[in-house]
């Protein structure tokens, strides 16, 4: 029986919250948000919404009966607005009716007054005025001012980058359905089924082993529903126990576009010295990170940001700032790459302008910094097995870097409207959660009598195929056919602590535990091989292909008669493990570490074409030579690559979060925020692995592959300045992305 989900997506047979209708009694619910982006609440009268055609309850802050606190990192963010509200599209109350539209409808009966007050949308007008979220933190290696006057050139600028939607195509989805003994279970698209059992048990006042938190799959989430599932999943469970009936939240894509956090907006300040030669010397940067109004993630996100402020570049003086700052947003959350990208693109542009002013073509500039064995980043910690400099030699030499350049000289020359520009990016990712603590992950393994089994973990997936590798190490490990193997939902309480599944590593965590609980019944099988074929020891012994081998002969012992032999030799055939990355640390007084496993390198040469007269643009090209380790599913890991290279594109040249003054979403609809599709997407994607790279220090010398491609985007945008540079040599050009069409268009028109 195949079980990958790609086998069931086009029956539609895979289910997702939303198609979950199996509960009497279901309720639906709707979610009443503040109009505002910030004010004091005046008036909430619910009792007209109550009498409502199918209303069973309206819940609001005064109904929660533990805390009113979905804060993670910081408590700092109420479940349902108390008093105040701090940003257009917040929770305020919550009606639960018979039908989903009965449920919105109730929702126009509700009064709600707000006094408005004057919002905050700038992180740097938020810094003016002191409202951060945590105190500034700061990187430094080496002395970047005594470094200052040895330089021969140093520039300055400013450089933005703005948010991004998540656009998971399952929006915010949970189910709560009560159960006997005061007990919930809830089925939420969730990336962080631990983190919404624990808010849960906290808004509700319960322990946390009343909560079962139950994950099928995800429609997507992209970071999106690593922290933000909470709510809505809190909501539902908050009506679902006060009512005792089972309670569904689903958001309407326009809701979830204006109320949920996105990629946090950056706009920074660099300064960068290089010698004659255009080593960089010095590099000084401060991040104001749009943090919105609410901490989520924002302060872990900023620590990412610094920890890759020096990007795939070897830099013996820098100082990073990074300062999350506090305005009347939604909150701003994880989204893959997880503040590193924001990181990379400002270097990136401190790099582009330093080239133009040197006379020097960026590559050559990039080529000269990267990163070589052993180099010391900023926090601490020395590179190994450093692939920078043989992904970008590889990338140039692969792709023809210099017929390329000959080639669009050559067009650039011919053609006085239309413009090529190329760029390279380079990219180095550290894999770990930033938050050591967060690197651990649990499996439960069962072997049912006859010979099938039952994998649980702590991953979630969310169609990035984590299952399809954790199903290969089981199979591998325990020497059987897949065929033989399940793999479970993601449940609470069968893999408890679990660490969201994020920062790349679902795979690299819970397959590590999946092997270790695998190898431990795997020894206790060959024992009972050992008896079973007088064996004189078990070393002679394996399992492959269902069977046991003695010697690397097959025996007669198949897996299933295996089974039934442990099984009436009383041997256990359940394991449970745990696994934690070995040799990572951080300490945040000093700001010193290493945090990371291992890193992921690779480098794209991008190529776009600008029409100089239309302002239309277009990225004609994107190839990248990638260091996947020794990949444990080449289509899955393509597939990702692929799916981040677009998605980085996006950012960079097209999606355009648009806010009024007052700090309404305007771009809340697929119309007015633009998304790639296969007509903006490249018309040439190659990514080619990196051959012969084995990673020992990850499940069977594999790397992680989730975040890293994301980045390759960013050369979208170098690659349009160089067309913008070849249309017009003198003009100063934008350091803001996205550089969209209409960007584009007013540069070229405007003087
Ligand atoms: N989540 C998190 C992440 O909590 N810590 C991280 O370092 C991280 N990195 C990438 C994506 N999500
Ligand atoms: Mo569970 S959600 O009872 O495996």
């Amino acid at each position: 029986m195949k079980q990958n989900d790609v086998f069931f997506h086009p029956r539609g047979e895979t289910l997702y919250v939303d198609d979950l209708d199996a509960f009497p009694g279901l309720l639906h619910a709707a979610v009443l948000t503040s109009p505002v982006a910030h004010g004091r609440i005046v008036k909430l009268e619910v009792d007209r919404a109550g009498t409502a055609p199918g209303v069973a309850g309206i819940f609001t802050a005064a109904e929660i009966p533990g805390q009113n606190q979905v804060g993670g990192i910081i408590m700092d963010e109420p479940l349902l607005a108390d008093g105040e509200v701090h940003y257009a599209g917040q929770p305020v109350a919550c009606v639960v009716a018979d039908t989903p539209w009965q449920a919105r409808q109730a929702l126009a009966a509700v009064r709600l007054e707000v006094e408005a007050l004057p919002p905050v949308l700038d992180p740097r007008q938020a810094a003016a005025r002191g409202l951060l979220i945590a105190p500034p933190r700061t990187f430094a290696i080496g002395d970047v001012e005594a470094a200052w006057p040895s330089c021969a050139h140093v520039l300055e600028g400013r450089v933005d980058s703005g948010g991004q939607e998540h656009l998971y195509l399952e929006t915010q989805a949970a189910v709560a359905v009560p159960g006997e003994k005061d007990t919930l279970r809830v089925i939420s698209a969730t990336q962080s089924p631990s983190g919404v059992q624990r808010v849960v048990a906290r808004v509700l006042g319960m322990p946390m082993n009343r909560v079962a938190v139950e994950v099928f799959r995800l429609g997507g989430a992209f970071g999106g529903k690593e922290d933000q599932a909470t709510p809505w999943a809190a909501l539902a469970a908050l009506a679902a126990r006060a009512l005792r009936r089972p309670v569904k939240l689903v958001l309407e894509r326009r809701e979830d576009m204006r109320c949920t956090g996105k990629r946090h907006p950056y706009s920074s300040d660099f300064r960068i010295g290089l010698d004659g030669s255009g080593r960089i010397l010095a590099y000084e940067v401060t991040y104001f990170q749009n943090a919105g109004a609410a901490a989520d993630l924002s302060t872990a996100i900023l620590e990412r940001t610094l920890f890759h402020a020096g990007s795939s570049y070897r830099i013996p003086n820098l100082r990073a700032t990074g300062i999350s700052c506090r305005t009347n947003l939604p909150p701003f959350t994880a989204f893959r790459g997880f503040g590193a990208p924001q990181a990379m693109f400002v270097l990136e542009a401190a790099l582009f302008q330093a080239a133009e002013k040197m006379g020097l073509d960026p590559a050559e500039l990039q080529r000269r910094n990267l990163l070589a064995e052993d180099d010391e980043l900023p926090f601490g910690q020395r590179v190994k097995e450093c692939r920078a400099r043989r992904c970008f030699d590889e990338a140039v030499a692969a792709f023809g870097l210099e017929a390329a350049r000959e080639r669009v000289h050559a067009f650039n020359a011919a053609n006085p409207l239309c413009k090529k520009g190329l760029a390279l990016m380079p990219v180095c990712f550290g894999i770990s959660f930033t938050s050591t603590h967060l690197n651990q992950a649990g499996a439960l393994v069962h072997v049912y009598t006859d010979g099938s089994v039952s994998v649980s973990t702590g991953a979630v997936e969310m169609g990035q195929g984590v299952n399809s590798k954790i199903l290969l190490v089981a199979a591998r490990t325990l020497g059987v056919a897949g065929r033989r193997l399940r793999l479970e939902s993601t449940c609470t309480q069968r893999v408890a602590n679990t660490s969201p599944t994020a920062a790349s590593t679902g795979a690299d965590l819970n397959g590590k535990a999946v092997e270790l609980a695998c190898q431990e019944i795997r020894r206790r099988l060959l024992d009972v091989a050992a008896t079973a074929l007088s064996a004189d020891s078990v070393a002679a012994l394996d399992i492959r292909q269902d069977t046991v081998f003695s010697n690397g002969q097959k025996t007669d012992l198949g897996w299933e008669e295996l089974v039934r032999a442990a099984y009436m030799a009383r041997v256990n055939l359940s394991s449970q493990a745990h696994y934690a990355t070995p040799g990572i640390h951080f300490d945040r007084a000093t700001e010193k570490g290493e945090p990371f496993a291992y890193h992921v390198y690779g480098t794209a040469l991008v190529e776009a074409t600008i029409d100089g007269l239309r302002g239309t643009a277009a990225i004609d090209s994107l190839r990248a030579v990638h260091d996947a380790g020794s990949s444990l599913n080449p289509l899955v890991d393509r597939g990702q690559a692929e799916g981040g290279i677009v998605q980085g594109i996006g950012w960079m040249t097209l999606e355009e979060l648009l806010y009024s003054q007052e700090g309404r979403l305007l771009t809340d609809t697929l119309s007015t925020y633009k998304v790639p599709d296969i007509r903006t997407a490249p018309a040439e994607i190659e990514v080619r692995f990196l051959a012969a790279a084995p990673n020992p220090a990850a499940l069977f010398n594999s790397k992680a592959v989730g975040e890293p491609p994301f980045m390759y985007g960013i050369g979208a945008f170098f690659a349009l300045l160089a067309a913008l540079r070849a249309l017009r040599p003198e003009k100063p050009l934008p350091f803001a992305a996205p550089l969209t069409h209409e960007k584009i268009l007013t540069w070229l028109t405007e003087d």
